[in-house]
């Protein structure tokens, strides 16, 4: 039986890979596993029906036979611990990939949050301008640091790995913002994964839901 995820119904992006089960669709496209998606709106989300899978009312949720996930990261991790193609057989580098699954949701994707927050929540406030360019430099400094790291590597720990598409999952939400421009490695990181096969099957049926036509991938 296939897995299911749950998707918005209406994406406030119109489904152009920044919703986070962008990142579940990913994982399973690299693993080569079919899977269905359940559309959910805002409303529905916050129902008891779907808090009895995702306690705090959100996308996405991930279902297969007795098993309900939430959190992007843990139903990515397990799609990668389940099948082949996301996380490498040596014990060692499977560490260091889980450690860049945790590294991007830990450590990277806060800032980034943070900067999405105050644009939406608080950009009629009268400190926004003043907490704004706090916000981007604690971005740029994780950024650089991550820069740093990658140099001029196709991928963060040898081969690509579930570390990376969570990473790439991650920057993807700073493309609107330009930022990512001032490390041009991180930019061709980000743009290898968008490149990758995979991706582009999983963001074509993201897109799908809301264009109504069927993937092409
Ligand atoms: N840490 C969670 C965050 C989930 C999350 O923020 N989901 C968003 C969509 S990307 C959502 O459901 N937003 C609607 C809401 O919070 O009401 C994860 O990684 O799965």
């Amino acid at each position: 039986m296939n897995a299911t995820i749950t998707a918005f119904e209406r994406s406030p992006d119109r489904g152009r890979g920044l919703a986070r089960d962008m990142r579940v669709r990913w994982a399973l496209e690299e693993v080569g596993q079919p899977y269905e998606v359940r559309l959910v709106s805002f409303a529905a989300m916050k129902e008891p029906a779907h808090r009895t899978l995702h306690p705090f009312g959100q996308i996405p949720t991930y279902e297969e036979g007795d098993l309900g996930l939430f959190e992007s990261g843990a139903i990515v991790f397990h799609i990668a611990e389940r099948h082949a193609g996301l996380l490498p057989n040596d014990a060692n580098s499977r560490a260091r990939a889980i450690t860049w699954m945790f590294a991007a949701l830990n450590t990277v994707e806060p800032p980034i949050l943070d900067l999405q927050t105050i644009r939406l929540l608080e950009g009629d406030k009268p400190w926004y301008q003043q907490r704004l360019p706090l916000v981007e430099d604690r971005i740029r400094v994780r950024l650089g640091e991550l820069s740093a790291r990658l140099g001029d590597a196709e991928c963060l720990d040898g081969a690509f790995s579930a570390g990376d598409l969570m990473m790439v999952s991650v920057l993807i939400r700073l493309k609107a913002s330009r930022m990512l421009d001032e490390y041009p490695n991180l930019s061709a990181y980000v743009a290898r994964g968008e490149a990758r096969p995979a991706y582009q099957r999983a963001f074509d049926a993201q897109l799908a839901v809301f264009t109504g036509q069927p993937p092409t991938g």
